[in-house]
């Protein structure tokens, strides 16, 4: 595997290959401030080998819609769209953790041209799919 980065057209894509529990929110997230219209952010996380994936939100809102067509956070089972949605989220309840069920996830934030709201930040964790909740920090090499 050797993935590379591809920055889209609104510069906030990011790959992250695990090295320990990180961040990642929407850009410049303050919860006093708000999101970019017109945006889209791709972040494709790679875990280690034999573990899976959680994401924990600690801060969350974007305008909410039916199904979400508007502005949404989508979250993948892995580095693409082809697989599989894991969750489709907006409005401003704060959302349970979000597992995948391998070891990469990809989450995608979409906003339109018109409403906005605070944006999100979350954490993301590997952990072992046996329950092992410690988080896990390795070194790429
Ligand atoms: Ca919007």
């Amino acid at each position: 595997m050797n993935p590379t980065v591809s920055p889209g057209p609104f510069g906030c894509d990011k790959d992250i290959y695990y090295t320990g529990p990180g961040t990642i929110e929407t850009p410049g997230f303050d919860p006093s401030g708000h999101y970019r219209d017109n945006t889209t952010c791709v972040w494709r996380i790679f875990g280690p080998e034999g573990y899976i994936l959680k994401l924990h939100f600690n801060e969350f809102g974007t305008e909410m819609s039916h199904q979400c067509k508007y502005d949404s956070l989508k979250i993948y089972d892995g580095p693409s769209v082809s697989d599989g949605l894991i969750a489709t989220i907006c409005g401003n309840r704060l959302p349970h953790e979000e597992w995948s069920k391998t070891n990469n996830m990809m989450v995608v934030f979409t906003s339109d041209k018109v409403y906005h709201d605070i944006g999100f930040r979350a954490v993301f964790t590997a952990v072992k799919p046996n329950g092992n909740l410690i988080p896990f920090t390795i070194s790429w090499g």
